[in-house]
């Protein structure tokens, strides 16, 4: 009984463990920039699961991640990733198995591969994001947690690494919580699992951790930024070089392993009609690394955002991560150039990647292919700003989406939030995390996407007092499908007491493709509803003299569980511009049209 009593005790006790470790994850420190340039291995392909619905896994008198096998007589395990199903990674589990579909809970992963470390060497497992909580085993050993379903995490392994055989086991969790970030609600399917590319890194003891390499702020003759020696304390001398300039540089690293640099060079400037890449390498003597970085500058003034010195109309478009033909997340980067190119096609400058950092894939791709982006962390509406931690989380995503890409110059907006209620603990947090953003990347605009506007007539007034944080303001309005049209669209007059440029990030409404009805009513779900809908929304954008620029919601059909119309929605959030196969739909070229208007004036 007393046996009995004590495995009762030891699972509560467990239990509680796992309840401290979920709410708290250890907070994954950045130890290796530019991942896909370094000497690494790649742990993608075919990963053993097991399913574990109630989470018993882990408190388990016999936890999967130790992964024992049977060797008494009297011995036995109930789990065994020997005889379990494979998933893919990176991949989502929902897409790949039918029972999956709907699944949240824990599923654990298992990857076996050969390993030779290197003497003088350090070893980093490199996950570019795991769907929502994700605890690493190396060997049998815990080496970290990480929480947040899009931003890429990464721990020093060197210790727990052997030479031949190695296995890395992760446990993924997507179970909403009312205090995660997204929290219990939201517009999108929950794709749960290890989404994005592993892989582990090796460098040598004293390496290159981290650079930021930009122009300087209004200064299109001056790159400025630091690099971060990790491993030394002595100065180490770096070269940065940028062969294409005929350029070459040198300095040294402080005692904190930092130097932080500014020197004069004439790059062409990356804009979307002629998107420039320099080959960059950073050089010190136990270490080298290179990518391709891209010049630009980014400003605002008055209600003008300014590239490279000159006023520009964005021409968005929203983009999930999701190939919609798949019917799961896009993690590649042939997925990311196809979901580009429709962005162009469309007549695209501009992307909003909705609502979550997407892929690293993405935007790469967008540096190359010219196409500037909005990237925001997933602070999406029924936050629990109340609760202090959240602003600690918010901080987090935001450092680890910074962290990631403050090198891509396709970036020039990071938006902090999509539709929150205004508060005082909503404010407050918002504020601090502006400031925090701003610290962390001076360069770059910020911003967000408010709903809050006062209607009176024809008149929409821009009133989230928020939006004096922001260098600029994000509306989604969605005039003609939630919000009726309070007077015909040519008529509508937008007023902004910020003086500060706004972009309509979204609008739209939803259409089944094929399905042809009335124009005039919602509730056909018809093409033709939607078409019109747009030509109204373009009429008033005209009248919008501080308008610089529109992202309509949606490029393509997305999943969503709260879209339960049984004939027209069937799950999916039909308001694409284009299907779940990827046709076009009739709204398709209403802003196409617009956008070739635009471009023709540049
Ligand atoms: C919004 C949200 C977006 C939704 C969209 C909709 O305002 O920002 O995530 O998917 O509306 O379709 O309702």
């Amino acid at each position: 009984m007393y046996a009995c009593l004590f495995h009762h005790i030891r699972i509560h006790l467990c239990l509680l463990v796992l309840a401290c470790c979920m709410a708290y994850p250890v907070k994954a420190q950045w130890l290796v920039s530019n991942v896909q340039h370094r000497n690494s291995q790649s742990l993608n392909g075919s990963w053993a699961v097991i399913v574990d619905p109630f989470n018993v896994g882990e408190n388990h008198w016999k936890p999967i991640w130790k992964n024992q096998h049977a060797t008494g007589a009297h011995d036995f395990y109930e789990y065994a990733f020997d005889d379990a199903i494979n998933l893919q990674v990176p991949g989502d589990w929902n897409s790949q198995q039918n029972n999956l579909l709907y699944y949240e809970g824990t599923v654990w992963y298992k990857k076996d591969f050969a390993y030779w470390p290197m003497a003088g060497h350090r070893s980093f497992l490199c996950f570019g994001g795991a769907n929502y909580i994700a605890d690493v085993y190396c060997n049998g050993k815990k080496v970290g947690s990480h929480e947040g379903g899009f931003t890429p995490f990464q721990f020093e392994v060197t210790r727990y690494l052997q030479p031949g055989n190695n296995e890395v086991i992760v446990r993924v969790n997507n179970q909403r919580t009312v205090d995660g970030i997204p929290a219990l609600n939201y517009d999108w399917w929950n794709y749960g699992g290890i989404t994005r590319d592993v892989a582990v890194v090796t460098t040598p003891n004293k390496y290159i951790q981290d650079y930021f390499i930009q122009l300087k702020k209004n200064d299109t003759t001056h790159i400025a930024g630091w690099v971060q020696i990790a491993g030394s304390t002595q100065p180490e001398k770096i070269t940065i070089q940028i062969p294409e300039l005929h350029l070459q540089y040198h300095t040294q690293t402080n005692s904190a392993g930092k130097a932080n640099f500014e020197f004069e060079a004439h790059p062409a400037l990356w804009a979307p009609a002629h998107p420039t890449l320099y080959q960059v390498q950073i050089i010190t003597n136990t270490d080298t690394v290179s990518e391709p970085i891209g010049f630009r500058t980014i400003a605002v003034k008055g209600t003008d955002i300014l590239l490279n010195g000159q006023p520009l109309f964005l021409r968005g478009i929203n983009i999930h991560e999701q190939i919609p033909q798949r019917a799961g997340r896009a993690y590649s980067s042939t997925d990311a150039a196809m979901l580009l190119q429709w962005a162009q096609q469309l007549g695209c400058n501009f992307v909003r990647l909705t609502h979550y950092p997407h892929n690293e894939h993405m935007v790469r791709m967008a540096d190359k292919m010219g196409i500037l982006l909005w990237e925001e962390i997933p602070l999406w509406q029924g936050i629990a700003f109340s609760n202090p931690v959240i602003l600690a989380k918010a901080n987090r995503l935001l450092d680890e989406m910074i962290e990631r890409d403050k090198n891509r110059c396709a970036i020039i907006l990071w938006s902090l939030s999509n539709e929150t209620t205004p508060s005082t603990s909503r404010d407050t947090t918002l504020t601090a995390m502006a400031a925090h953003a701003r610290a962390m990347d001076p360069t770059r605009l910020i911003t967000s996407a408010f709903n809050h506007v006062a209607y009176k007539g024809n008149t929409v007034t821009i009133d989230d007092s928020l939006s004096k944080v922001l260098d600029v303001v994000g509306v989604n309005e969605y005039i003609g499908w939630y919000t009726p049209w309070p007077a015909a669209p040519q008529e509508m007059i937008w007023k902004n007491p910020f003086n500060k440029p706004l972009i309509m990030s979204e609008f739209g409404g939803e259409a089944l493709y094929g399905h042809h009805g009335s124009k005039d009513t919602a509730g056909s779900w018809s093409e033709e509803y939607q078409e019109q809908l747009y030509k109204d929304q373009v009429a008033m954008f005209r009248q919008i003299p501080f308008l610089r620029g529109t992202a309509p919601w949606v490029l393509a059909d997305f999943r969503s569980p709260g879209r339960l119309q049984p004939v027209y929605q069937q799950g999916w959030n039909r308001k694409g511009l284009l299907s779940d196969k990827g046709y076009r739909k009739k709204a398709w070229y209403i802003m196409q049209q617009f956008y070739a208007e635009k471009k023709n004036k540049e």
